[in-house]
């Protein structure tokens, strides 16, 4: 399959554009309105992309309705013409639904091949088989942690993201529940000495919830607070947001870290979009990252980023955060769960 942007001033003639290039037997992926930005957006002039695809070895010219008369690509976008015998339907059925959940273009290429692989040619136009068999691929790039266990001795875990993401309440989430309900000795440890409210805003959380804090000023400062804390069942540790652009705070984070045993979970907001997440994920990479947590699934109605993050970090989903309410507004990622949100929207 070639796939390949077309703009122009106006939809009809981004297809033509389409047309010219790929011939008749080509499909429309995905339309959608751009602006090519002249001073930072104002004053952008507005065009059209469309996403075509064809298939170079498409032997035949038949077409269908969609592809036939496809002036605005809406009629694809509604997924009218799933049952027609031909497999650029399936694909546009397919890409649709990831591409409706803002899903990154090459992560949807890659599901839609792989469902294809999978299916005879002659059953593509069976929207349920392929409904079943993205559901599979979905749930299989779904990496999700196992729930906490306290078996092995202390547990030792350290937030660590972009600012403003929600590490600080979840980690008074994740305190709450582990001390209050689960009945677990919490310690709770924060780096984040640039802003006095972070430290207060923490302290008020122990203070509620009765558990111990210590604020570490120094990056030596983190293996002594460690020491103090050898008794508890979980130790959590809140740090300061790192720009991915801010490479001085992200040295040093690492430095703070830097021989210590315990697992860091980067903290990603739902909201993010795809390129920045990307950037996110490979800015943190360098700290050794053990899991994510997804915050602000109330915030979006989109849950590709619930399939992109972890196919990208290679590295499960922990937790999901659904709101500001402590302790309530946590869950533990649970694969069946995350894989319905992402295909039911
Ligand atoms: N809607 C929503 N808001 C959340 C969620 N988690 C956190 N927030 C809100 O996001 C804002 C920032 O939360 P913090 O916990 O301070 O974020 P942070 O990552 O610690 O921020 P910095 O320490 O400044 O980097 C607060 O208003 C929180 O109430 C969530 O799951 N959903
Ligand atoms: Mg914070």
């Amino acid at each position: 399959m070639r796939i390949k942007k077309f703009r122009a001033q106006t939809l009809p003639e981004a297809v033509s554009m389409m047309k010219a290039e790929f011939g008749d037997d080509a499909i429309i992926l995905h339309t959608k309105i751009v602006k090519r930005s002249r001073f930072f957006g104002l004053f952008g002039k507005k065009q059209y992309e469309v996403l075509g695809a064809v298939d170079p070895n498409a032997t035949t010219s038949k077409k269908t309705v969609t592809q036939a008369n496809q002036p605005s690509g809406v009629a694809s976008q509604q997924g009218q013409d799933w049952g027609v015998e031909d497999g650029s339907t399936a694909i546009q059925f397919l890409y649709q639904m990831l591409s409706k959940q803002e899903l990154s273009h090459d992560l949807a290429v890659k599901i839609v091949k792989a469902i294809l692989q999978q299916v005879p040619k002659q059953e593509w136009n069976e929207t349920s088989l392929l409904k079943m068999k993205l559901r599979t691929e979905i749930s299989n790039l779904i990496h999700v942690d196992e729930p906490w266990e306290f078996s092995g001795g202390r547990k030792v875990v350290a937030l660590v993201g972009p600012t403003g993401v929600g590490k600080t309440t979840t980690i008074a989430k994740l305190a709450a529940n582990y001390h209050l309900i689960a009945r677990k000795k919490v310690g709770l440890i924060t780096l984040d000495t640039y802003r006095i409210a972070a430290v207060e805003q923490l302290k008020k959380y122990a203070d509620i919830m009765n558990v111990p804090i210590t604020v570490v000023y120094s990056s030596s400062g983190l293996a002594s607070a460690l020491a103090a804390y050898a008794d508890m069942d979980l130790v959590l540790i809140d740090t300061y947001g790192c720009s991915h652009h801010n490479q001085e705070r992200m040295s040093a984070l690492k430095a703070a870290f830097e021989e210590l045993i315990m697992e860091k979970y980067l903290v990603i907001s739902a909201t993010t979009k795809s390129n920045d997440l990307m950037a996110i994920i490979d800015a943190f990479k360098d700290l050794g990252i053990d899991n994510l947590i997804i915050t602000k699934l109330d915030e979006t109605q989109t849950y590709g980023i619930l399939v992109e993050a972890p196919s990208y970090a290679q590295v499960p989903i922990a937790f999901v955060t659904n709101g500001q309410s402590v302790p309530d507004d946590i869950e533990i990622a649970e694969n069946d769960q995350l894989t319905s949100m992402v295909l039911e929207g």
